[in-house]
């Protein structure tokens, strides 16, 4: 049958048809200047586009420990756009932003910490580096668009300078559809809770690195729940998809999580 019968029968338009034979997954003999496609073809054609297929698969990292050095390596040399571009790949090409922060960049930051605490690099690289890893998340800190699936506010209490994990923390949770207002470090128990209250946060995550400024973190906790307002409390090391996954479930879910992390006594 020529190409238009055959498009008809496949129940789209003769572009399509041809669109499909030029990608191989209709075929087709070329008579003279027409396509002929046989009843058989068509047939076979039919049944692969009615078969469920697989969602397209993300990329695979057999290696993390080689990205992770890759990284380190364009870290230490100030190769911002090379690091900007592992750390965006690894992130969007399916792996996603929560797989990214936990394999890739705070392993690196911890190595980075250890070489910085034992004198092998300076303070200026060490800076270096993780305003160049803040960047790289500053680019997949969007707020989705549509109706998200809560309100959240994010910082770091006084007395903690560290905003790495704010910033991924932010990420991870825009990634998910929630609505975040990312207040960075420092902030005051009662101005981040009277923020949170005027946008009607239903959440309210604070990040914890310098650990002396956990009671800081606890005090916010603490007023947040006086409005009402649920409140998690991460701690360092604890993984970034905890938080997700806290944050997505319900409140009654969250005491199996307690072991892992510091969370608000309440
Ligand atoms: C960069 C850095 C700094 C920078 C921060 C700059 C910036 N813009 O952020 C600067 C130079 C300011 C700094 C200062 C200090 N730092 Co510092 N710093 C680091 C370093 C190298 C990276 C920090 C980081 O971003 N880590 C990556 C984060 C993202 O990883 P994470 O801790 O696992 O965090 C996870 C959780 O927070 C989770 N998460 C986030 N939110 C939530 C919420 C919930 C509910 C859950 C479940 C999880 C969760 O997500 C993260 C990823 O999984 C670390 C090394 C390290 N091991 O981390 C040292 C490190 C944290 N620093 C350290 C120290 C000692 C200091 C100083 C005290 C040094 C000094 N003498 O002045 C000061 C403290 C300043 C202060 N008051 O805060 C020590 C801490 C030691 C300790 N056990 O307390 C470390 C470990 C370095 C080391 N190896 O000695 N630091």
């Amino acid at each position: 049958m020529e190409l238009k019968e055959a498009a008809q029968k496949l129940g789209v338009h003769y572009q399509t048809a041809y669109r499909w034979i030029r990608s191989g997954q209709l075929k087709a003999y070329k008579v003279g200047n027409t396509y002929q496609v046989t009843s058989e073809d068509l047939i076979d054609c039919l049944n692969r586009r009615n078969c469920p297929t697989a969602p397209p698969s993300s990329i695979k990292i057999r290696n993390w420990e080689h990205q992770a050095f890759r990284l380190m390596g364009y870290l230490l040399s100030g190769n911002e756009a090379e690091a900007r571009a592992l750390i965006l790949k690894v992130a969007e090409g399916g792996a996603e932003i929560v797989t990214a922060c936990e394999n890739l960049i705070s392993p690196v930051l911890a190595d980075l910490g250890e070489m910085w605490s034992t004198g092998k690099i300076t303070i200026a690289s060490e800076h270096r580096a993780t305003a160049i890893c803040e960047r790289a998340l500053a680019c997949m800190m969007n707020n989705l668009r549509g109706r998200p699936r809560g309100i959240a506010v994010i910082g770091t209490p006084p007395g903690d300078e560290h905003s790495l994990p704010s910033s991924m923390a932010t990420a991870a949770l825009r990634s998910q559809r929630w609505l975040v207002h990312h207040l960075g470090t420092q902030v005051p128990p009662e101005d981040f809770v009277s923020i949170a209250k005027e946008v009607a946060a239903t959440l309210v995550v604070i990040t914890i690195t310098h650990t002396p400024a956990l009671d800081q973190a606890n005090q916010i906790a603490t007023l947040a729940r006086k409005q009402g307002i649920r409140s998690l409390v991460g701690a360092p090391g604890t993984p970034i998809g905890s938080l997700v996954e806290l944050a997505n479930s319900r409140p009654s879910t969250e005491s199996s999580f307690k072991s892992k992390i510091y969370k608000s006594k309440i």
